[in-house]
């Protein structure tokens, strides 16, 4: 393993990140001393008074920046397969057809139930009209929230996450979050987590796969990275954008066993991760709860944990 270029890499990414933060003018911010919040996309609108704070967190709104989350089946059964159904609708109201590709998708979807415990990564199918549908079957009742994750093809626009609440009805048992745990099983795999989320400041996460004791060296592109990453914040399930560093084919990104990523938490507080990772042609999720910041509350103890290997891929 290239110990010395994945550190450069990764500095590298930082280097970018708060270069161009700096670039637009940023000051300091309440947390992170003497290093400007990360910002992914600059969603700058208002003079950008606000940007000052922790970087954007995804997902909390509905409508953003002209565009709105339009989720056509905001409830189905538990246990059942059904299909979402939603549109982008841009301030005319009128379906957004145009998008430009992010991670080899023109929209990513994500459902997560209000407790983290069920997660799915979805790729649905747009219609020329410009709706988007997708099946899928979720295993518990309660409160989920869908995210859209797409960038409309026109000049200057940014990166969005749009969220919109999803109710699953049947009999609710409302569950916590799972343990604070920095390995995860899945098929026979284990990823092991390193690194970790910071507050206001961004960080590398970096995950090990294995699979029986042995380290895994020929992990398979997925989504133009050897692995994608997705964050939200307990609580509210404010959805972070995490960046892979380096990409499979520029000569220094290993297929495995680690997997590198930079992130930055917008606030301290308990967030869940999911990686997606793909090995001999099938998709699996890790998941892993983890602390940004000050030490948790001593009162959360998981109970059930869902090996969350829902694809429609
Ligand atoms: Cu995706």
């Amino acid at each position: 393993m290239h110990a010395g270029l994945k550190i450069t890499a990764f500095a590298a990414a930082l280097a970018a990140t708060f270069g161009t933060a700096y670039g637009v003018g940023q000051s300091i911010g309440p947390v992170g001393e003497d290093k400007a919040p990360a910002r992914h996309d600059a969603h700058s609108e208002g003079g950008g008074e606000a940007a000052h704070e922790s970087p954007p967190a995804g997902g909390l709104q509905i409508s953003e920046s002209g565009y709105t989350l339009d989720l056509q089946t905001p409830r189905v059964a538990v246990g059942k397969a059904a299909d979402l159904r939603f549109a982008i609708r841009d301030e005319g109201g009128r379906a957004v057809t145009a998008y430009r590709r992010e991670h080899d998708k023109e929209l990513h979807l994500i459902v997560a139930s209000r407790d983290l415990n069920t997660y799915r990564h979805l790729h649905p199918t747009r219609a020329a009209d410009g709706t988007w549908s997708i099946p899928v079957e979720l295993p518990r009742a309660g409160g989920y929230r869908v995210f859209a994750d797409f960038t409309p093809e026109k000049k200057n626009a940014e990166n969005l996450t749009l969220g919109a609440d999803l109710a699953v009805s049947g009999a609710y048992e409302p569950q916590a979050v799972p343990a604070v745990k920095a390995t995860a099983e899945i098929s026979g795999y284990e990823v092991k987590l390193g690194g970790g989320l910071r507050p206001g400041t961004a960080g590398e996460l970096k995950l090990t796969v294995s699979r029986a004791g042995k380290p895994v060296t020929d992990l398979q592109p997925y989504l133009g990275a050897y692995g994608h990453l997705v964050a939200l914040r307990s609580g509210d399930l404010a959805y972070l954008h995490v960046h892979p560093n380096g990409e499979p084919g520029d000569g220094t990104t290993e297929p495995g066993p680690e997997i590198s990523f930079t992130a930055t938490a917008p606030s301290s507080g308990t967030y869940r991760l999911f990686l997606d990772f793909k090995h001999e042609g099938k998709v699996h999720t890790a998941a892993f709860t983890v602390r940004a910041g000050t030490p948790a509350p001593a009162a959360t103890e998981s109970h059930s944990e869902e090996s969350a290997d829902g694809h429609g891929h």
